[in-house]
């Protein structure tokens, strides 16, 4: 009865009847990890989680924590955190006693101490201190640029460089990838946020290009922007075409022409690799493997005077009216295409969580290409986002109420 908690709790909220179907009975029975006395199911997939965050105090500690974590190198760490910030994150009201938090799946107790300190005096003296740390601030920051990740900053972290001022004074010196040579170039611009209108403006770049070449061509604003998000740190566009096989080759060709336009100021191509790809029910987990893609940084241009959400939509440089912005291209074919775009929805948490659920629970493994029944030993074939929930026996999430 408890399981769709986040839904039952808001109709209570509400004030709106709570109306039990038998298939939510059947679930309970099915989903042996789903403890009936908890007010949350466990998995993040269950949930709906919408934008609005009532919990921000919490989670916003309990991820400075999992990002530390994470420059710790304790992954495992880190994704606890990560999975106790999730859950406050689906609450329909702000947590206030401790009581409330004992019903709920996957706090540890380190999760739970920060919680209750904050609950108890405001704040949590371990996220003052961390926050407030040399080495979180630069791994923050370095982390931040473009094609860096953990080693590489906590090297430089190690060698004493603390700023982006210190990395591009070294930059000769530093070795760095092309990747990061352009995320250090455009750093100011790639760490504004980037508004859902100049996402819009980029998506129609696109397509416009792309129907040049292949009239028909399907291009969908995927990531945060389609869970409703007003603004992201990137745009990602996934490319599809309504007939098998006429999307290949497409993407290079759409680069070439936005390159000789001088729209594209960095671009790496990933050719497509799914047809030597492992057998997707092998172990990887990994969700965006084998599309033809690019990960790029895009010229936007003419935007000088506008305003979107406060933030501004070009760069701070005089004169200016340009702005370096992050772009993820995939292309998918059609039959793959609603895994593709289930799996680049996001977020993360929620596609790892759909991930831990197929294998754990239905013995399924899911990615961005396909879903494999590993008892059945088949692929389960699906036309949209609902028929993949379907088969994995879920209630269908929508894309805003993804946002675990
Ligand atoms: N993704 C994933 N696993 C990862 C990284 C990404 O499943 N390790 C999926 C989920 C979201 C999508 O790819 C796009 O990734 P991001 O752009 O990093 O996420 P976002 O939600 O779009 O965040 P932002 O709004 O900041 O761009
Ligand atoms: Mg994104």
């Amino acid at each position: 009865i408890l399981l769709h908690i986040s839904w039952f709790t808001e109709c209570m909220a509400a004030g709106e009847p709570v109306k039990i179907e038998p298939r939510h009975l059947l679930e309970v029975q099915m989903h042996s990890d789903v403890a009936v006395s908890s007010l949350v199911a466990t998995y993040g997939c269950l949930r709906r989680t919408p934008l609005t965050n009532r919990n921000h105090v919490f989670t916003d500690a309990l991820e400075t924590l999992a990002k530390e974590a994470a420059f710790c190198g304790s992954e495992g760490r880190s994704l606890a955190f990560i999975r106790a910030a999730s859950v406050l994150r689906s609450l329909p009201s702000t947590l206030t006693t401790m009581e409330e938090l004992s019903r709920m799946p996957g706090f540890g107790e380190h999760s739970k101490r920060v919680v209750q300190e904050i609950l108890e005096d405001g704040s949590s003296a371990e996220v003052e201190r961390v926050t407030q740390e040399e080495r979180y601030q630069t791994m923050k920051l370095f982390t931040n640029i473009f094609g860096v990740g953990i080693k590489t900053a906590n090297k430089w972290y190690q060698e004493g460089l603390r700023s982006i001022g210190d990395l591009r004074n070294s930059q000769k010196k530093l070795k760095l990838t092309k990747q990061q040579e352009t995320g250090l170039q455009h750093y100011e611009d790639l760490t504004m946020p980037v508004s859902h209108t100049e996402a819009d403006l980029i998506a129609k770049m696109v397509e416009e290009v792309a129907h040049r070449f292949l009239p028909g061509t399907i291009i969908t604003l995927a990531g945060g922007f389609r869970r409703g998000k007003l603004s992201g740190h990137d745009v990602d566009i996934l490319i599809t075409h309504p007939q098998e096989g006429r999307e290949e080759g497409l993407l290079s060709k759409v680069i070439s022409q936005l390159q000789s336009q001088g729209l594209i100021l960095y671009h790496s191509l990933k050719r497509n690799s799914y047809y030597d790809a492992s057998s997707p029910g092998g172990k990887s987990t990994s969700s965006m493997d084998h599309f033809e893609g690019s990960f790029s940084i895009f010229k936007l241009k003419g935007l000088s005077q506008s305003r979107d959400n406060g933030a501004r939509v070009h760069s701070t440089d005089s004169g200016r009216d340009w702005k370096a912005v992050r772009v993820d291209l995939v292309v998918t074919p059609i039959s793959q295409y609603p895994f593709a775009l289930l799996g680049w929805t996001g977020s993360k948490h929620f596609e790892r969580e759909l991930r831990r659920f197929s294998s754990h629970e239905k013995k399924m493994v899911l990615n961005s290409h396909a879903l494999y029944d590993t008892v059945q030993q088949t692929f389960l074939a699906a036309t949209s986002e609902e028929d993949i929930f379907m088969h994995l026996g879920l209630e269908y999430i929508p894309p805003s109420d993804r946002n675990a």
